[in-house]
């Protein structure tokens, strides 16, 4: 009993998913937690010195948790011989700074390329064989059809997890590992080596036909319809099975780089089993498979990634190009949760973060390039993000249950109503109000947005940037307008004549009182200041400004 119940709540402390309704939490230290995060840039975390300078700063900017590159080439610079003084160093500096570390493994590929691959293995290329193009030309791009290639790897990776699992499970500063970085093949949508090629002509894997056939109704549409117009054949090789072109080739280069992670995945799970994740370059301006990175976890190629990598908690999108609602609709799915590994840094990355917490119970939100932020935008992204820090233990316990809805707003998308029962919820852009200037004049809308959070019929939490809210019954009716009324001047509702300007509704409802609050790390709402008057326009609406992040509470009543 003891020892069991001992080795269990050991097991409990480790970083792991759990499910909660419809969300799915990262739990830390028995707690569940958002990654409120940042990802360093590429070159900033290969001395301690750039490690020193940098958390110090990520923690005052608000992070809780920092995404921080492990370079193959350092920590196994002669085969065999590892060296993991910059990952000790990591850790170190993120338990002195208050913050959590998820490590990338940049290893066999860092956006396609093998750059971080160290030089005994670059140079070993008969043992170690590349990719090759259509043309027959070798690529910088080990081949994942090696089983040479997997072994290093997957050796160096393991080495990895032992360490960490060596210095790190009692603590569990380490709560996450991405496996390689943008994997993807690019020239073209697939190896043309002697290897790459057997395995395209040979029958398409009995595991993935199986997928296919038990996952049917579920299947992204294209490759529903690409397997579809084949006839939706169970056996033949890559070809005969979802035709001859480009995204055949792309579907091939995808299942062989989720095996090939699989392996890596459970390897590190056997070792230490924190949650590991792919991210994915996305094809932003629809070019060809190839023409970006190619075979990656995309969204129209989840299916095939879950099918050969169960071991992987989450795909992740890297996202770059704006549109970021659509992008994270792709990735937020019942069997995958969102998590942004990374987003281009602008001015308005709070705002995104609250709309994809709210939104999609996302696990975590992380722009690129963390410390390179400027000094107006840190302080931004620190106001954000310490109001988020705040909301954690609230939002936490209310996800799942389809109480919180995520606001994103601009010019062009600039209203969204939602309902609870029977009220209606109307959340519009700040700049919606007629008197602000900036309106009008041709500024440049800031994004605005954040969460609506129910917490009872007569309750809410309201946070975020540049919004205005209102709130209504779906039952209200108002006053009958000279567009609803006959030629005769008189309109007929429920059996009875109404004149204009005459009201017919039933319950209303009213904002009683506004406070602005801090959140405890219990979740205790702790009043900062009571907003009424011109702050809520004389109680007819509640707002937040552009420049500034805030949590309201909020109390309804209803009246007749
Ligand atoms: C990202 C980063 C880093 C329309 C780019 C994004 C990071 C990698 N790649 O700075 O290299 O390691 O994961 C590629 C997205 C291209 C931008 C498309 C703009």
């Amino acid at each position: 009993g003891m020892a069991l119940s001992f080795c269990l709540q050991a097991q409990e402390n480790i970083p792991h998913l759990q499910k909660k309704g419809t969300a799915t939490q990262l739990v830390v230290e028995q707690k569940p937690v958002l990654i409120i995060g940042g990802e360093l840039g590429n070159s900033s975390a290969s001395s301690a010195h750039d490690i020193e300078t940098h958390f110090p700063k990520l923690q005052q900017m608000g992070l809780n948790t920092v995404l921080v590159p492990a370079y193959w080439d350092m920590i196994e610079p002669e085969e065999g011989k590892f060296d993991f003084s910059l990952l000790d160093t990591t850790i170190d500096q993120a338990r002195k700074n208050d913050l959590k570390i998820v490590f990338l493994w940049f290893g066999a590929w860092k956006n396609s390329m093998s750059c971080y691959a160290p030089l005994w293995f670059k140079k070993d290329y008969k043992k170690y064989p590349r990719a090759y193009s259509k043309a027959g030309k070798p690529m910088e791009i080990a081949s994942s059809f090696s089983q040479n290639v997997l072994n290093a790897d997957q050796k160096a990776f393991a080495e990895v997890m032992k360490h960490i699992a060596s210095v790190d499970s009692k603590q569990g500063t380490v709560i996450m590992m991405q496996v390689e970085n943008e994997i993807g093949m690019l020239e073209g949508a697939r190896d043309y080596s002697k290897e790459a090629n057997t395995a395209f002509n040979a029958q398409v894997p009995e595991t993935l036909i199986k997928f296919l056939i038990n996952n049917k109704k579920e299947l992204h549409s294209s490759l529903s319809e690409k397997w579809g117009k084949q006839g939706f054949k169970t056996k033949g090789n890559w070809q005969e099975i979802f035709g001859n072109d480009l995204y055949t080739d792309e579907l091939f280069t995808a299942w062989s780089y989720a095996q090939y992670v699989e392996k890596l995945a459970k390897t590190s799970k056997s070792i230490y089993h924190i949650p590991l994740y792919v991210n994915a370059a996305m094809n932003s301006r629809n070019r060809q498979p190839g023409e970006y990175p190619a075979g990656g976890p995309l969204a129209h190629l989840i299916d095939i990634w879950h099918a050969a990598a169960p071991s992987i908690d989450m795909l992740s999108p890297d996202l770059y190009d704006g549109n970021f609602a659509d992008w994270v609709s792709k990735y937020r799915l019942h069997n995958n949760p969102l998590f942004v590994p990374e987003v281009k840094m602008t001015a308005n990355n709070g705002v995104q973060a609250f709309y994809a917490f709210g939104e999609h119970d996302a696990i975590g939100y992380s722009p690129f390039s963390i410390e390179n932020n400027s000094e107006a935008g840190s302080k931004r992204l620190a106001e954000a993000y310490s109001k988020l820090k705040q909301l954690i233990p609230v939002l936490t316990k209310y996800q799942g249950q389809g109480w919180s809805k995520g606001l994103l707003f601009d010019q062009t998308n600039s209203e969204r109503k939602i309902s609870f029962d029977d009220l209606t919820i109307t959340a519009r852009h700040f700049f919606s109000l007629p008197w602000d200037p900036r309106a009008k004049d041709g500024s440049v809308w800031p994004e605005g947005g954040g969460i609506i959070l129910r917490l009872a019929k007569d309750e809410y939490l309201i946070a975020g940037s540049g919004m205005v809210v209102e709130f209504e019954k779906l039952n209200e009716k108002k006053e009958i307008q000279a567009k609803d009324l006959g030629e005769d001047g008189f309109a007929a509702q429920g059996g009875k004549i109404q004149t204009q300007n005459q009201w017919t509704g039933g319950k209303r409802v009213g904002i009683g009182p506004v406070d602005e609050i801090r959140i405890d790390e219990n979740g205790n709402f702790i009043p900062i200041r009571r907003l009424n008057g011109d702050q809520t326009h004389q109680g007819r609406h509640i707002r937040i400004g552009v420049d500034e992040f805030a949590i309201l509470h909020v109390r309804l009543y209803e009246y007749q």
